[in-house]
């Protein structure tokens, strides 16, 4: 069981958070599982419907094929869990492979893929950044909500990547906190996720705090921008299949 986010509690004598601050350290890799549930709404519905998709990628596909999973920014390994029950264990040549660049993550990832051992034919977790990982044989990439946290320029080449290492019919599952190019809408939505936000239990204060740590660490695009990267990547289908909000998540089909 996950412990309960706090980091941006009041505490009198702490300093309020400075803005850009937020990093992918053990506090939060403590109180992550809590943290991303209470934040972005959808994000169970998006792990639920993980076995789906990637039981109906599997079956699409030859499958003597070296087959590779993939969960780029796989944070404590919920994606790799999601996607390791929906694969067939009997099939061979099949990894699920967990990517993240900060060591916590990856130390309580470590744990919670050792629990599902029996289940899983072959799981790796390497600790790395994604710009310089390789992608190889991949059947299905699942990018939860991890683009967003890449410097705008590398998003390119990483998405152009992704797409040359995917075998042809290939998933690419693009979850995305988007914005949205008009000011009203945008105003709008982040009034209602505010509202979620203190409806899961947070404190204003937390809610300001935590948008004050975030800013400019997580930079969200438009749905267009997207697509149009998608698009020029070379992917033949591209379509939101979940939308929360402003939490979406894409279908990329090589
Ligand atoms: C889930 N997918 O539970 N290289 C590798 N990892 C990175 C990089 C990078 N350059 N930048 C950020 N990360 C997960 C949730 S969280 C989303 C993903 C969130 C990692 C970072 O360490 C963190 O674990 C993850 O991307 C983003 O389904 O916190 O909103």
């Amino acid at each position: 069981m996950s412990n309960k986010d706090q980091i941006y509690q009041a505490l009198d004598n702490q300093p309020r958070a400075k803005r850009g601050s937020f990093v992918f350290d053990e506090r939060v890799a403590t109180v992550f599982e809590d943290m991303i549930s209470r934040s972005v709404p959808g994000y169970q519905q998006i792990l639920e419907m993980l076995p789906t998709l990637t039981r109906q990628c599997q079956s699409s596909h030859e499958i003597e094929k070296q087959a590779r999973y993939y969960d780029l920014g796989c944070s404590l390994g919920a994606g790799m869990i999601a996607m390791a029950q929906g694969l067939d264990p009997e099939v061979k040549n099949t990894t699920i492979v967990g990517i993240d660049n900060s060591a916590a993550m990856i130390d309580q990832a470590r744990q919670n893929i050792g629990l599902l051992e029996n289940q899983i034919t072959d799981a790796e977790l390497i600790e790395q950044d994604l710009l310089a990982s390789e992608i190889s044989s991949a059947m299905m990439v699942l990018m939860n909500f991890t683009l967003q946290f890449i410097a705008l320029e590398h998003r390119d080449p990483l998405i152009q990547h992704i797409y040359d290492g995917l075998h042809s019919n290939g998933f690419l599952v693009l979850s995305e906190k988007i914005s949205f190019d008009n000011d009203a809408t945008n105003q709008a939505l982040i009034n209602i996720h505010h509202q979620f936000k203190a409806d899961q239990g947070y404190s204003q204060l937390e809610i300001a705090q935590k948008r004050d740590a975030i800013e400019n660490v997580l930079i969200p695009e438009t749905l267009e921008a997207h697509t149009q990267r998608l698009k020029n990547a070379g992917f033949r289908i591209i379509t939101p299949w979940v939308q929360n909000l402003q939490f979406i998540s894409i279908l990329a089909i090589k």
